[in-house]
């Protein structure tokens, strides 16, 4: 049984415009002069146009244009708010009153724009376009990027759209939040702030397509599927159990060639460089980002499924070249209890989880709306400092003056102990669990039936928040965990893993889980949930180098290290803390055949052997987490440099 795919609903709404700037549709929803847009949409009425124009190479990109009613006649000036994006500028156009009703009441000439290659717009797609240009300098007509290609949106935009007031924000999420990013480099002078949002930063390190050099296979595939064999979207479904589908392909290789996909411009390079390559470097957005080149708002979730890495690393790498008494060159930074965009959502929970309030509605109506009221219109009312995050477990937002914050917390290890204890006390016996990972039987990233990424029914958009109980019972995992706690306790930061581990094979991944463990009699229908609070994969070939991977001694102590994220969760009184070392998350990653071959993508069936793992809790090898505690926590508490109190299993 093979994978089929679907156009989605969006595609069908596409159509070929006449190469004419200010073209008008000729569907109902598009009339000449500006029709109304969606008449069910509550809200300010606003009309609808779209044109075609063209870029410093004669390319032209179609572009959907909202006003409020009447705001030309009336003369208003106002701001243009734009999103740049590859999934149809038509289809994600429709909704500004849903989706942005503050902004959409305060009135925005609101601008959609299909980037090229895509749906309405000439020239060719390339995916996650590198920047060519050189930075400043804009006298080569021939090298395009996003980039460019917003200036000259902007640059006609300016010209074309009446009662603009000469000022331009961009926003967008993932992909759009990518092109948002773009904006804020080597910006049109009217491009007075951008908001990008769970944007894909670095393919290769952490957002869609491979994290830590561990492939993100059922989302390669689909994704690629979905975006390079056509303009417009082509949507990826299967029926059957993803899981089952991708073992039985045994590697990338035999699924992409099932899928008739090998010619594809980014699965060719998932095949031929599963390395760090030039290649990904190149589309790496953090490396190209200096001072914030205008005001910038990055927003991201604790449980975002596909770019968690971009938000921190973006602000991460602006921050420290920020003037902090400049308000015209500052980054800010929202993360809050969300999956990717979740925040447009109206909802208290995201899967089982109840945060007591609906966190979305209250970013957008705090933070994002007065963000571009300010820059946009210089209207009051914008009062991050800093850092907006939203406090999982205890759920209560904080403000930081940086991210992660440091006054008021210090850093702590939690280690990994004897009889795979848990706690913040170095260990002072020697402890090695152990497990057997086998390929043939990988462990599920979630629980099976696995359904393609966007398919019917899927539940990925909320699986880092499943209940982690169905792996906890495996015997191919090693869980670490604490006594219930006699207090609240909150780590913070971003959360590194340093783990001490050996294998009976050369070569292996390594994926380390924070987890809450909620008391049996937890409110809520949540006794003994298991809910994850970091969480990554680590590929054991690149320890030394993303670059050149390398085998791994068997039986070698080895120590790695890796990011697990920014966290800011208090494990409430009575829950425990968790850690989970695991070698297998599949089908979302492709197994590792445990066996150092030069290509993973095309590693030969008769590699893929169990290996026995043993991770180390000793005083030479003492694996653990580095996190921060809040001062006052961690002083009122007796739980570091203590002996550990009695074992948990
Ligand atoms: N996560 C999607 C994506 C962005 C960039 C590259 C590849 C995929 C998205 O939601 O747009």
């Amino acid at each position: 049984m093979g994978y089929r795919s679907l156009a989605v609903a969006a595609a069908a709404l596409s159509f070929a415009l006449p190469l004419a700037v200010s073209a008008v549709a000729q569907t109902p929803a598009h009339r000449p002069g500006g029709a109304l847009v969606s008449p069910e949409q509550a809200g300010r009425p606003y009309t609808r146009t779209e044109a075609m124009v063209p870029m410093r190479d004669g390319v032209k990109l179609h572009l959907v244009i909202l006003r409020p009613q009447g705001s030309e006649a009336s003369g208003e000036p106002l701001p243009i708010l734009m999103t740049r994006t590859p999934y149809g500028a038509n289809g994600s156009s429709d909704g500004v009153n849903r989706s942005k009703p503050e902004l959409a009441q305060s009135g925005y000439i609101f601008v959609y724009g299909d980037i090229r290659g895509k749906y309405g717009s000439e020239g060719q797609f390339v995916m996650n376009r590198p920047i060519v240009h050189t930075i400043g300098d804009r006298a080569n007509p021939k090298l395009v990027d996003e980039s460019s290609d917003t200036y000259d949106t902007v640059e006609w935009m300016l010209k074309n759209l009446p009662n603009n007031n000469g000022r331009v924000g961009v926003l967008g999420v993932s992909y759009p939040g990518f092109l948002a990013m773009m904006a804020g480099i080597d910006h049109h002078p009217a491009v007075k702030s951008i908001s990008p949002q769970a944007p894909m930063t670095d393919i290769w390190l952490g957002d869609d397509f491979f994290h830590n050099g561990a492939f993100r296979q059922t989302y390669g595939y689909d994704y690629v599927l979905q975006l390079e064999r056509a303009k417009d979207d082509q949507r990826v479904s299967y029926e059957g159990d993803t899981y089952d589908y991708f073992l039985k392909q045994g590697n990338f290789a035999n699924a992409a060639a099932d899928a008739k996909m090998t010619e594809l411009p980014t699965a060719k390079r998932f095949l031929a460089e599963p390395e760090y390559s030039p290649f990904w470097k190149a589309m790496a957005v953090e490396s190209r980002l200096g001072k914030p080149e205008v005001p910038t708002l990055e927003t991201g979730g604790w449980w975002d499924q596909e770019d968690m890495w971009g938000t921190q690393a973006e602000y991460a790498a602006l921050r420290p070249h920020e003037d902090p008494n400049d308000p015209q060159h500052k980054v800010f930074l929202a993360l809050g209890p969300w999956n990717h965009g979740g925040w447009g959502s109206p909802s208290n929970k995201l899967g089982a989880i109840d945060f007591g309030e609906p966190t979305g509605v209250e970013y957008r109506k705090t933070i994002e709306a007065p963000f571009f009221e300010l820059y946009l219109k210089d209207k009051k009312g914008f009062a991050l400092e800093d850092t907006a995050s939203f406090r999982t477990g205890s759920n209560q937002w904080q403000h930081y003056a940086q991210w992660p914050p440091k006054a008021g917390f210090k850093p702590a290890k939690l280690y990994l102990g004897e009889n795979n204890t848990l706690g913040f006390s170095a260990p002072k016996a020697s402890y090695m669990a152990k497990y057997v990972s086998d390929p043939a039987n990988p462990i599920p990233y979630r629980e099976r039936p696995i359904q393609s990424t966007y398919g019917q029914n899927s539940t990925w958009r909320t699986w880092l928040v499943s209940d982690q109980r169905f792996v906890t019972k495996r015997p191919d995992q090693a869980s670490f965990t604490s006594p219930a706690l006699d207090r609240d306790t909150t780590v913070t930061g971003d959360i590194v893993a340093d783990i001490f581990a050996a294998t009976s094979g050369s070569d292996g991944d390594w994926v380390v889980k924070l987890i809450d463990v909620y008391p049996d009699d937890a409110p809520g229908g949540m006794g003994g949930y298991q809910l994850m609070v970091v969480d990554e994969i680590f590929r054991g070939r690149y320890r030394k180098s993303f670059e050149k991977p390398e085998a791994i001694k068997p039986g070698a102590v080895e120590e790695y290290k890796w990011s697990l994220h920014g966290a800011d969760h208090t494990f409430l009184k009575g829950h425990k803390m968790m850690v989970q070392v695991q070698s297998t998350w599949f089908p979302l990653y492709d197994r590792n055949p445990q066996t150092f071959v030069p290509n993973i993508m095309s590693a030969p069936l008769s590699s893929y052997k169990p290996a026995t793992i043993t991770v180390y809790a000793t005083p030479k090898y003492p694996s653990h987490l580095d996190v921060l505690r809040p001062e006052d926590e961690a002083k009122a508490s007796n739980d570091v440099d203590t002996e550990q109190s009695s074992g948990q299993k």
